[in-house]
């Protein structure tokens, strides 16, 4: 079967996991309603559903701690030993036609400190992708005046890692930044719009990157917040002896549960990202198997663009650069 590869980015602890485990959930329930059907590889949904039973627990005990825990990530033979979560994407029904497979690293690996190989390893995937996934922790970037965006988020990281992934690109690429931790914001349009901002603002580095002459015909980029909760909101930051910040939350209703929202958002961007690569049919090797994805099933290709035509663009959704690339 055909691949595409899709990786999380981003440092430890903004949500990579979490948001993936959000994301997986939803496709259930809301990829469902469609002609669609994504259907994860055994492994990947036997550890996704234990991840998912570990955030709906950390749901119970949160109101006694005001924050959340689940483990971070780890490899512990090194990279090449590190999982990644494979979707089978297709016609309701039918066999998987597409799979789908998402990489999920340990923030650490592109830290400072880090072994070459782990920062090789992440290059490597970030330039073998078709999209890449960026949480971002809001609270960092709203809260006092974002003072801890660049030590929480990392930005100048990220950058550097498209700067070394991204050379000589000959064809389309997807970025998707995805607020994460937002529901606070996404309360009302003031906060909503001033998210939006800040996203810009907090990355105006990296996507001039991208509108440098050589991305700018090749980098799609989009800011799509996910309500990876939903139900547990921010409340307030403490700063400790050494500058270290701590975020407590809290949740809306003492009954409150597991509820994420608008977590398929990214997967509708990308498939109608895919859906226009091909529509353009020009001939990029990188993109062989939308050919045959498409053109053998035309029911799929229509079930494809009803789904990715509801991409939100209002509130703090916004479509930042190649526009050209998502019109469909
Ligand atoms: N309140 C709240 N907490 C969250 C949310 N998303 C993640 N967290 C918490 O933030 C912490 C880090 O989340 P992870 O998903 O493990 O982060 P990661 O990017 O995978 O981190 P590494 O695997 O170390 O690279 C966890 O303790 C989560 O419970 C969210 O939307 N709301
Ligand atoms: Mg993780």
């Amino acid at each position: 079967m055909q691949e595409l590869k899709i990786t999380m980015l981003g440092a430890s602890g903004v949500g990579k996991t979490t948001l993936l485990t959000a994301m997986y959930e939803q496709f259930e329930s809301n990829i469902g309603k469609t002609n669609l059907q994504l259907t994860p590889d055994d492994e990947s949904a036997a550890i996704l559903q234990d991840r998912l039973i570990e955030l709906k627990s950390l749901l119970d005990v949160f109101e006694a701690r005001g924050r959340m825990g689940i483990q971070g990530t780890e490899a512990m033979a090194g990279p090449e030993s590190l999982r990644s979560f494979s979707f089978g994407l297709g016609r309701k029904g039918e066999v998987p036609s597409l799979n789908l497979r998402f990489y999920d690293y340990p923030g650490g690996y592109h830290a400072t400190q880090a072994a070459k190989e782990e920062k090789e390893f992440v290059k490597t995937i970030l330039r073998e992708s078709t999209a890449v996934l960026i949480p971002i922790d809001a609270p960092s970037l709203m809260e006092k005046s974002g003072k801890f965006h660049e030590k929480i988020n990392r930005p100048q990281q990220i950058k550097a890692l498209f700067n070394a992934a991204y050379q000589d690109l000959d064809s389309p690429r997807l970025v998707i930044f995805a607020p994460v931790k937002c529901e606070k914001y996404l309360q009302n349009n003031k906060t909503a719009k001033e998210l939006l901002e800040k996203v810009k603002q907090g990355y105006a580095p990296l996507v001039d990157h991208f509108n440098s002459p050589s991305l700018n015909p090749w980098v799609a980029n989009v800011i799509t917040p996910v309500q990876t909760v939903g139900s547990v909101i921010f409340s307030r930051m403490e700063v400790d002896s050494v500058n270290n910040p701590h975020f407590y939350f809290r949740k809306t209703r003492h009954d409150a549960r597991y509820s994420p929202i608008d977590s398929e958002q990214p997967l509708r961007y990308l498939l109608r990202f895919l859906l226009k690569v091909h529509l353009e049919s020009r001939q990029w090797s990188f993109f062989n198997f939308l050919r045959d994805w498409f053109e053998l099933d035309t029911h799929l290709k229509k079930a494809v663009d009803e789904f990715a035509r509801g991409c939100k663009t209002n509130g703090s959704f916004a479509v930042v650069k190649g526009e050209k690339w998502l019109n469909i």
